[in-house]
């Protein structure tokens, strides 16, 4: 028995579960945020217990959806320092250590936005149209700046069955001015034509260079490749997965039924069965480029980047740290 969570960071923790907070780059800087708090609030002075309390914040943040692999980075970037240390020091340390780890988390996830905004609008051609599935901070981004440039960008914006995530799409960008028009998912074999390309985000992308993205992102780019129409991936590069490194694949989501059919179709159907996956693999062959904060990279350079950013040593490092090994 420790402390207890602050009511404050269970309540992220639901937010992100319940997917009140969602997309993958809002999900790690919320995961950043809830630790920072977690630290500021620890009110004792046994730097063994803080360690002990963050370890527990961290987990559970982590157990709240599995496939963004933002999250257990952005986790793993704040804590990791602090867990893996062999000596703790004082609470007033590790708590600074804490602290300054997530914000400094939180200011390269807004550069990177920013980065990613400024490389992926030169891709944007005026005039174009750039059909969208589900609903990525990254490729809105991407698209307002173009149009800030003075572009003129409309959007075809998949509704994204089955929790309409291109309603939020639609809406962000129609307040920025956008033309949008919403289209159901099954329709886009039948209006790629109209389409001059297609920018959908990530969840993870794993070190072969597939990308893992909301359900049917797959289909489309299918869909694209079959008409010669270019498919790019917009990403931070704290969605690159170390941990597909070791050849853990990444987990998809499977989420309820409920999402699909109401209970009562159930109830009145007992022996129905439904598949809700929450996400797919997109392989590297479908994709043109993907856009990150360090410029347009193939799939091909996913394992550079890691190496990039981790080092050669540190990609085995990171993929191994778990919050749940005594530091
Ligand atoms: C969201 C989703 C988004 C990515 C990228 O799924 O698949 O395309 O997370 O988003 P969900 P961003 O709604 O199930 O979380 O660019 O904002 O990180």
């Amino acid at each position: 028995m420790g402390l207890a969570v602050p009511e404050e960071v269970v309540r992220v923790a639901s937010d992100i579960r319940e997917m009140r907070v969602r997309g993958a780059g809002r999900i790690a800087k919320a995961a950043a945020t809830a630790l920072m708090v977690a630290a500021e609030r620890y009110p004792g002075s046994d730097a063994r217990e803080f360690r002990e309390y963050i370890r527990r914040v961290a987990e559970l943040l982590l157990k709240t959806r599995p496939t963004a692999v933002s999250l257990p980075n952005a986790v793993s970037y704040v804590v990791g320092p602090l867990l893996r240390a062999p000596h703790v020091g004082s609470v007033e340390e590790a708590r600074r250590l804490v602290v300054e780890r997530a914000s400094s988390f939180i200011r390269y996830a807004d550069e990177a936005l920013e980065r990613i905004a400024e490389i992926g609008s030169r891709l944007v051609r005026d005039g174009d149209v750039v059909l969208t599935h589900c609903n990525s901070l990254a490729v809105v981004s991407i698209i307002k700046r173009a149009a800030q440039r003075g572009k003129r960008v409309s959007v075809y914006a998949t509704e994204t069955r089955p929790l309409f995530q291109g309603h939020v799409t639609a809406r962000m960008l129609l307040e920025a001015g956008v033309d949008v028009t919403l289209i159901p998912d099954s329709s886009v074999r039948s209006l790629i034509r109209r389409v001059d390309k297609v920018i959908v985000g990530a969840d993870a992308v794993a070190a072969n260079g597939a990308v893992v993205n909301k359900i049917g992102t797959s289909l489309i780019a299918l869909i694209a490749r079959e008409h010669g129409v270019d498919f790019y991936v917009a990403t931070e590069t704290y969605k690159f997965s170390p941990f597909t490194l070791s050849g853990e694949p990444v987990v998809i989501e499977e989420r309820p039924p409920t999402e699909v059919v109401p209970q009562e179709f159930l109830d009145k159907h007992p022996r129905l069965r439904v598949l809700n996956p929450s996400f797919d693999v997109t392989p590297p062959g479908y994709i043109t480029g993907i856009i990150t904060e360090v410029g347009v990279i193939p799939p091909s350079a996913a394992l550079l980047v890691l190496e990039e950013i981790y080092g050669r040593e540190g990609v085995r490092e990171q993929a191994s740290v778990a919050v749940d090994e005594e530091a």
